[in-house]
């Protein structure tokens, strides 16, 4: 029997586990009321009801009394670009005062700005700039982020951004997964050549983050302004070559098959997906491949057609939610306002948009076994909320109810 070296007890814990681990039914949240968490080694060792605790392992475990408060997994944001040189406010601005998108590139705005900028930061530059983005992003529960390549666009800066992100844990009390996205937009030496950057992308990035463990995943920007199928198909063969698992920008803007392509290649996960049709749909629901929504870029970018979540619903495919964190089309640094978002704007519901952030995010990753629902064996990763009912985490924007946030059975953040 391991010992226990911690106990978190009169919570209101929402397990988040599918359907409903130790309080079986159909409640959304797996809840247990009056409920425990034992840690041992920066894991779940026993989670359960007060009246289920064995009081003899309980016996001299320093305890922490949660006061009634609820207990969610931490969340996890499964779709960020938080590393980046520079800024965009400025472009936001002009964009305001009349010039056009067109406009703001040829003045040397837009993406290409962002890659001018991280070109020119050191990795050491990219981690401070980025910390107080994340340390936002932290305040609001989240134990887990994955984090993006993809405005280096050359091999060196690529690099950088990953080992820029890989670097973020020593600074703040938070896990980071990587995504090479090195297929995110065609870098200025390539204009004319996108076959060309393509050939890069697959000939010498991808095995360079893949050889030096830089990248846990691959992704691509498949799309009228960014590459096409054949192109995107290309990257995920390199990835497959390599041992590396792909996700999917997809049918952000148009429909070019992408999600039927990532499913092809068993993917993590399609994102986006605001004009994914049936076909595409029902090709993420047979590999297992998460539609992850992001109704930040939704938002900046006015945006009026919607994801199919009836369809989403209809064939079983898991939803998450992530905030896109970006300097172009989603500024946000705040999951809570994307759980809001995603039920104001996209009609999911409250216990959807949570498990969105949890179990559908850690799925999206790939971490399903370690994280994403309260359970034995998985990493003692939550977060203490003064609410009522875990659905209110959905219900305000602009407010933060976290009261304390625990990493592998530590608290981290907040106070008890
Ligand atoms: N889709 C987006 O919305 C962002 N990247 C992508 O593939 C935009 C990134 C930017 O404008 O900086
Ligand atoms: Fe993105």
């Amino acid at each position: 029997m391991t010992a226990w070296d911690s106990l978190w007890t009169n919570a209101r814990i929402a397990t988040m586990a599918p359907s409903g681990y130790a309080s079986p039914g159909d409640d959304p949240y797996g809840a247990i009321e009056d409920g425990a968490i034992a840690v041992a080694g920066g894991e779940i060792a026993w989670i359960g009801t007060a009246a289920d605790l064995d009081r003899t392992q309980a016996r001299g475990v320093p305890a922490h009394d949660a006061g009634g408060a609820w207990i969610t997994p931490g969340l996890i944001d499964c779709h960020t670009h938080i590393v980046y040189g520079g800024n965009r406010a400025a472009e936001f601005e002009q964009r305001l005062n009349g010039a056009t998108y067109a406009e703001v590139a040829q003045a040397g705005g837009g993406i290409v700005s962002t890659v001018r900028a991280t070109r020119r930061a050191s990795v050491d530059e990219l981690v401070e700039s980025a910390l107080p983005r994340l340390s936002a992003i932290l305040s609001e529960g989240v134990t887990t982020v994955e984090i993006k390549s993809g405005y280096g666009l050359d091999t060196k800066t690529e690099r950088r951004m990953l080992q820029a992100a890989r670097r973020i844990p020593e600074h703040l009390p938070v896990d980071v997964e990587t995504t090479f996205l090195g297929a995110h937009a065609l870098p200025p030496e390539f204009a004319g050549d996108a076959d060309g950057y393509i050939d890069l992308v697959c000939r010498e990035m991808i095995p360079a983050v893949a050889e030096t463990g830089e990248a846990d995943a691959v992704d691509a920007f498949c799309e009228t302004i960014g590459f096409t199928r054949d192109q995107t198909e290309r990257v995920f063969r390199a990835a497959r070559d390599h041992g590396l698992p792909v996700k999917l920008h997809a049918e952000q803007l148009s429909d070019l098959g992408g999600a039927a392509l990532v499913a092809e290649y068993g993917g993590l996960s399609a994102d986006h997906l605001e004009y994914a049709g049936e076909e595409g749909v029902r090709a993420l629901a047979g590999a297992g491949t998460v539609a992850v929504l992001l109704p930040g870029a939704f938002y900046y970018l006015r945006e009026t057609q919607l994801p199919p979540v009836d369809l989403f619903r209809a064939h079983g495919v898991g939803m998450a939610l992530s905030t896109d964190c970006n300097p172009g089309s989603s500024p946000v640094t705040s999951l809570l306002l994307m759980l809001n978002m995603a039920c104001t704007l996209f009609r999911l519901t409250p216990a959807e948009a949570l498990a969105g952030v949890t179990r559908e995010a850690a799925r999206a990753l790939g971490l399903q076994d370690l994280i994403g629902t309260l359970e034995p064996g998985k990493a003692a990763d939550f977060a203490l909320w003064n609410i009522g009912s875990p659905g209110e985490l959905a219900y305000p924007a602009g407010f933060n109810p976290c009261r304390a946030v625990v990493k592998y059975g530590v608290l981290v953040g907040g106070e008890m």
